[in-house]
């Protein structure tokens, strides 16, 4: 039984060693969105892309989620992410985005901190 945390330092430490670069604008990095024995999450947590690139959020849990910006450098509309649906966001504006899914309980924010399902991506110069 692997801790979603362990699992999210688990792949820090492989993306360090292999040396894998901020995705470019080729096909979109993706997130998913996982719900019931893996809890609310996003998988990864963490990304990392370029200015201009996409990211794309795949349900697979069978859950509705609904997620919202609350810190970003640039405008970026939240959205609903259906049951079993996508849904994806280009960011034009490099900085940290953070998100969260807004349906409770699969997170809280208070003072700023999003406990549960929540995100960030880090969007660099090419
Ligand atoms: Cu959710």
């Amino acid at each position: 039984m692997t801790s979603p945390f362990r699992r999210v330092a688990a792949a820090a430490v492989a993306g360090a060693l292999l040396f894998v670069p901020a995705a470019s604008h080729g096909a979109p990095t993706r997130v998913r969105a996982l719900a019931g024995d893996s809890g609310f999450q996003f998988s990864p947590a963490q990304t990392s892309i370029v200015k201009g690139a996409t990211v794309k959020w795949v349900e697979s849990s069978g859950t509705a989620h609904r997620i919202a910006f609350y810190k970003k450098p640039a405008a970026v509309s939240g959205f609903r992410l259906s049951p079993n649906g996508s849904a994806k966001r280009t960011f034009k504006k490099v900085g940290i985005y953070k998100y969260r899914c807004t349906i409770a309980p699969h997170s809280t924010l208070t003072d700023g901190v999003c406990t549960g399902m929540c995100g960030v991506i880090r969007v660099t110069r090419p």
